[in-house]
């Protein structure tokens, strides 16, 4: 007789191991099935964090028998050889940015922005410490992006504001969190899911710099079904797995630009051209950003490092 399948859904990952988690039936470990193992060795990106699967009861074991199709897929990939699948499935892709202490670069977002257009995720950006800066400074940066298109928020973690707003934002939804070391990441994992994650560090004084912290991504199931993937901190974003033109169409304002031009291929960047001029008219950080992303796509080695993933606490 089959074995009755349940769906979870990947919280984490040790090597063979895979942590499963289901509301009804909570977390446990589990391993692929023979034939999905071997496919799996195949595949670059077999299983991520996130993935829906179906898996059945072996005695005591639960063996994975497939996964569901994605709905969504984030990555980064920063040299030719190396991509990295970041989660899957989550509803919003979550970058948290800090004006002061660390000063999230406004190039970094931009990446976050270019990856998360070919994710099937909705970006939303959250500014962190808000206690730290001004009002108006924080209104400002806000408007700019808002002003674009995307989805903003403020929070800090200190006072507290804007935790509530966000919570409500957010509930229900699978949401995966990126930021800098430093701008907050764990600490406000802690506060979204009630739960003592991983202990938070000072940043370091002289630097302004986030200390190395914690952890591999891993998601955390609420109650009220919100799921919050947490990942490394990450210092910058290797975005070899878009095409330029990926990266133009990644800027709201150019895509609309590109709706407006005479033909599909038109863009042929004259005076008359309507993407010619609103990339005129991009601020220089936008304009900087867009050169950089596209120059990063020629020299992968000379323009990316090498991301930087935090170093376990418990190492
Ligand atoms: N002033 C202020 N400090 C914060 C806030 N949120 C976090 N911090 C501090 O920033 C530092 C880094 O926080 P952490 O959560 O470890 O950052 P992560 O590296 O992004 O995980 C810690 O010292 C936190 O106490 C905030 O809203 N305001
Ligand atoms: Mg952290």
């Amino acid at each position: 007789m089959p074995k009755e399948l349940l769906l979870f859904r990947i919280s984490r990952i040790f090597g063979a191991y895979y942590e499963v988690y289901s509301q009804e039936l909570g977390s446990h470990l589990a391993v692929l099935k023979g034939k999905i193992r071997l496919q799996a060795k195949e595949e670059r990106h077999p299983f991520v964090v996130g993935d829906m699967v179906w898996a059945e009861k072996s005695g005591d074991k639960w063996m994975i028998h497939s996964k569901q199709e994605r709905k969504s897929l984030l990555m980064r990939k920063s040299s030719p050889r190396d991509g990295h699948a970041l989660c899957s499935n989550a509803d919003y892709a979550i970058v948290l940015a800090s004006l002061k202490d660390p000063e999230t670069k406004s190039g970094f977002i931009d990446r976050f922005l270019a990856a998360v257009s070919v994710s099937n995720m909705e970006p939303m950006i959250v500014f962190t410490k808000s206690d730290l800066v001004d009002a108006e400074e924080l209104e400002s940066r806000q408007n700019y992006y808002r002003a674009i298109g995307y989805k903003t928020h403020a929070i800090s973690m200190t006072d507290l504001s804007g935790i509530d707003e966000l919570k409500s934002i957010i509930q229900g939804k699978v949401c995966f969190l990126t930021g800098n070391s430093g701008v907050g990441k764990s600490t406000l994992v802690n506060i979204l899911t009630g739960k003592i994650v991983a202990p938070t560090q000072e940043v370091s004084g002289s630097t302004h710099k986030g200390k190395h912290t914690t952890t591999n991504s891993f998601a955390l199931f609420n109650d009220d079904g919100t799921v919050i993937i947490d990942s490394p901190g990450i210092k910058e974003w290797g975005l070899l797995h878009l095409t330029q033109d990926e990266i133009e169409m990644s800027f709201p304002e150019l895509q609309r630009a590109r709706q407006n031009c005479k033909s599909e291929f038109c863009c042929d960047l004259s005076e008359t051209c309507e993407m010619q001029r609103s990339m005129e008219k991009l601020p220089d950080e936008r304009i900087k950003s867009l050169e950089s992303m596209i120059d990063s796509l020629a020299q992968p080695f000379r323009t990316t490092r090498r991301d930087h993933w935090d170093v376990a606490e418990a190492e």
